[in-house]
């Protein structure tokens, strides 16, 4: 018998039909982030990463031009298994000879390429405004700037950015998710918490009072607790953002990064699904900060990942990854993590979910630990492993990034 075999009869001893969970995940789309493969740099502008995010390390071989970024991105999804969406950022529009438009005048056309690499692929396109990595930064501020010559200009980027969330949509045929984020706080403490969060608030709405198809274009709003040099405040925070998106009827995103180190985003699912049709994810890993390191496989990972799965909410969870490692081989880090999120769900599909709630239902704590921690040692790596297989991404990994490496990533300029 085959481990797979060996494995599905174990499973199916608790109740679990592995058949199932592999089909489920096959079905599961994760949103990759473009920014781990050029540390957030994008093609733009020359203006160093902003807005009190940061990548550490020099790792050689990054990506600096969209040919590569792209073929990177190809070589990394050749390894990842299952549905995957690119997730691109504004400061990633490409200009043709020696043409160029600011972030306030960006048009559908400065990403068609990214439009073709997609179709080419039959792969989704999501979006996100980057308010951040630019002059018109002033003092650390966009939407909530009281110049209200830098304030337009970012508004105008919003409404820039639905018309190319649109067009990505229309292209492609799936739907856009566009998130905003935007960096605006203060390293020290405020004289005024209102008035730049009411700014806030103003700009959102003059974004979005701008008609866009909302069969087409997911719109959703970033929260964050603190930035690098925003320590003390951050406009967007938690109950700004998650009034907003209940006010005005647009998705609340979550960023595991994004809070108090004990605070924990697997806590926080269940209240957002019930209050909204869909929620979406940005997931990551803090290392005592937002430090975005690469998802592993660890208990919040696979914490989250039940979350979602416990309440039958994969159809309602827009899952995207965010996180940007200079330090190691960035393809490796890609297809790492995002390899670590989708066992954390494929974990939480081969739960007896069922059976477990009926235990904590019925008071049954001593069965329901017992139940728990014999799950933990289950073979789900020969479950992996046949979904690897079956997606054809069973190879060596680390051994063909290591032959990309020296073949193209070290003669990179
Ligand atoms: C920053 C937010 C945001 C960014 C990306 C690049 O703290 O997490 O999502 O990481 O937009
Ligand atoms: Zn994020």
């Amino acid at each position: 018998m085959s481990r797979y075999e060996e494995a599905k009869k174990i499973y199916s001893a608790y109740g679990v039909d592995t058949e199932k969970a592999l089909e489920a995940l096959r079905n599961v789309t994760v949103s990759v982030h473009c920014w781990q493969g050029d540390d957030v740099t994008g093609f733009d502008s020359k203006a160093a990463l902003s807005g009190g995010i940061q990548t550490t390390g020099n790792y050689p071989g990054k990506a600096t031009t969209p040919v590569e970024l792209m073929a990177d991105i190809d070589k990394a999804f050749s390894l990842i298994p299952g549905k995957k969406k690119l997730n691109l950022h504004a400061s990633y529009a490409i200009f043709e000879d020696g043409e160029f438009a600011d972030r306030n005048a960006l048009l559908p056309k400065h990403f068609k390429k990214w439009v073709d690499f997609a179709k080419e692929r039959n792969m989704g396109l999501d979006f996100n405004p980057t308010f951040f990595s630019h002059a018109m930064v002033k003092d650390g501020l966009t939407l909530s700037s009281p110049d209200e010559e830098t304030r337009k200009f970012w508004v105008q980027h919003g409404i820039q950015c639905l018309k190319i969330a649109e067009y990505f949509a229309e292209e492609t045929g799936y739907p856009c998710v566009m998130n905003i984020w935007i960096p605006d706080g203060y390293k020290d403490i405020p004289a005024d918490r209102l008035a730049p969060r009411a700014r806030f608030k103003k700009s959102l709405d003059e974004i979005l009072n701008t008609p866009y198809d909302k069969s087409k274009v997911y719109v959703t709003l970033e929260s964050k607790v603190f930035g690098i040099g925003l320590e003390s405040y951050t406009v967007g925070s938690a109950e700004f953002c998650l009034s907003y998106s209940a006010s005005k009827g647009i998705t609340p995103l979550m960023d595991n990064g994004h809070y108090h180190p004990t605070e924990l985003v697997s806590d926080k699912i269940s209240s957002l699904l019930l209050f909204n049709e869909k929620i979406a994810l940005h997931v990551t890993r803090a290392v005592r900060w937002d430090s975005d390191h690469v998802i592993l496989l660890d208990d919040e990972t696979k914490e989250i990942a039940k979350e979602i799965v416990n309440h039958d909410a994969l159809d309602r969870v827009f899952i995207a990854t965010d996180y940007f490692d200079a330090s190691i081989n960035r393809i490796s880090a890609w297809v790492t993590g995002v390899r670590n999120l989708q066992k954390a769900l494929l974990n939480a599909l081969l739960m007896p979910s069922e059976k477990m709630k009926e235990l904590q239902q019925n008071g049954d704590f001593t069965s329901l630990m017992v139940l728990s921690e014999e799950l933990k040692t289950a073979p789900l790596g020969d479950i992996w492993a046949e979904f690897l297989k079956r997606e054809e991404t069973d190879s060596d990994y680390l051994t063909e990034i290591k032959k990309y490496e020296s073949e193209i990533l070290v003669n990179r300029k």
